[in-house]
This record gives structure tokens, sequence and C-alpha cells, in this order.
């Protein structure tokens, strides 16, 4: 039974949405951010600012919490210092703490960076090897990682959701392939921290959508039963980007313009 959950990243825009679809669902929210939070309400801490880079401060912050959302950190491609900081030694903080804590359950959101180098016209599992498209992408790879140590070698139990792209709607014909609801996104944070089973697993965080590029399975052994399809939002967005000119790069992989961004090698990759 998960009694305190704390939400690291609360600030960001998957934190604000959990923090009020998780509203009454576990006894106690634990919020936690770099920046200032809204003031608690009944059922919700809220933690000092807590830069994750600082492991005193991570310890306080996990202290009597038996499960984690792990937002936290950088998300998107940034200098190496920010993403060493906030994303390798910030996540392993986070991890250690838990672990220290004694906190079972953790759900981790990882990306569809961790494997942005896949092809668009190549459909993935949660099997395939890691093909980041970024430093970004790299660190999301390394949290795969770091978790896997951790379940096997310290029995937490983690879902790595590797996630899309989180909002309301999707924002353009590459979103279509990748969009996650918030209902979705919920759903799937909800089986990583209660389902009995979990020790070490990584499932796209994507809703039903029909132009997907992922075989999701193991997402739907888990119980997963999204409820949004980005395509009924599909004709005016194409029509939208009908005409515009594309980056071969961006369009021909699933990591978009992260794949583009530096981008310098002689040929494409196969
Ligand atoms: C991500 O991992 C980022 O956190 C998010 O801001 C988007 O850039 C998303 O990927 C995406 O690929 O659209």
């Amino acid at each position: 039974m998960m009694h305190r959950v704390l939400i690291t990243g609360a600030g960001g825009g998957i934190g604000r949405s959990l923090r009020e679809t998780l509203r009454g669902v576990y006894p106690v929210l634990r919020l936690s951010d770099r920046a200032a939070l809204a003031p608690a309400r009944d059922g919700e801490e809220v933690t000092e600012s807590t830069d994750i880079g600082d492991m005193v401060a991570v310890e306080k912050m996990v202290a009597g919490c038996d499960g984690i959302v792990h937002l936290g950190g950088v998300s998107g491609e940034s200098s190496w210092e920010n993403i060493l900081h906030g994303n390798i030694i910030g996540l392993y903080n986070v991890f250690e703490a838990a672990r220290r804590a004694g906190v079972k359950r953790i759900v981790m959101a990882t990306s569809n960076h961790a494997v942005g180098f896949y092809p668009r016209a190549q459909t993935i599992d949660h099997r395939v090897v890691p093909r980041p498209d970024s430093r970004y992408g790299v660190s999301k790879a390394f949290s795969e990682a770091l978790a896997s140590l951790y379940a096997d070698k310290h029995g937490i139990g983690f879902l790595c959701t590797r996630i899309g792209n989180f909002g309301e709607k999707p924002i353009d014909s590459r979103r279509l392939s990748i969009w996650i609801s918030p209902r979705d996104y919920t759903q799937l944070v909800r089986i990583g921290l209660e389902h009995p089973d979990i020790h070490f697993d990584i499932v796209y965080g994507v809703s039903a959508n029909k132009r997907s590029w992922y075989d999701n399975s193991n997402a739907y052994r888990l119980g997963y039963k999204p409820q949004d399809d980005s395509e009924p939002y599909a004709a005016e967005i194409l029509a939208r980007e009908a005409g515009q000119p594309k980056d071969p790069i961006a369009e021909g992989y699933q990591g978009g313009t992260f794949c583009a961004e530096e981008y310098d090698a002689p040929e494409p990759p196969a």
C-alpha cells in the first residue's frame, strides 16, 4: 500500500497535472521542485525548494515515502553540465536516497529520446537497445540502466515510462505518433505504483495512437487501457503543416528535431 507518494519536478507540466489527477488517490502526496510550488492543500506536503544535485536535501525529500514519481531534472536537450547535474548526479541521488529510505516503488519519467534514433519506419518495443538522439536521451538511457541495477540489486520496483509528448492535445505531426493525454499518463503512473508484480519494466508513455511507432504490449500486459488517440487531431495538424519545409533527419527518425540538432554525420544512420 502506498501511503506517502513523492512527485519530484512537481512544478513542471506533467507534475502540475499529476498533482490534480492523483489528489486524494494516496493519503499523502508530497510535492517537490527546485522552483517554488503552490502551497500544500489537504492531503499534500510541499517540500522546501530542492536541488536534486544535493544529496542531503534529497535524503530529506524522500524520507518517509513509499513511492516516488520521478519527473525532476532536465526535461530537454541541454549542456553536458546541466545534464550531468540534474539527470546523472541528481538521478543517482534520488535512487540512492530512495534505497536508504526503504522506498518500494519508483515510476521514472524516461523519454522517447532514449530511443530517438530509430527510424520512423520501424516499430519498436520495450526490448530494443537504446539509440539516444541527444545528451538528454543518453541521460534517459542511463536512468533506465540505473533503475535496472536498483531493481536487481536492491529490490526497488521500477516502471520506466518512456514518455512521448504529454499534453491536452498533440501539437504537430510527429506528436501524433507519440502523444499521451493526462488521463492516460495518470493511469500508467498508478500501474507503476500499485501493480503487484513490477520488478523492472519499460513501457511507452503514449496514448492509443493509431499512428504510433511503438509496440506497447508490455504496458498492455500490465493492464494499461489507454482511453485516448491522437487521430481526431490528425487532419487539422497535417493540413497546417502541408507545404512546410521539412528537415530530412528530423523527419526520418522518431526523435525529430532532437536528432537533427548538431547533426553532422556524413551519412544518415541506417
Ligand atoms: C521529451 O522528452 C521532453 O521532455 C518534452 O519536452 C518533449 O520535447 C518530448 O520529449 C517530445 O519528444 O516531444
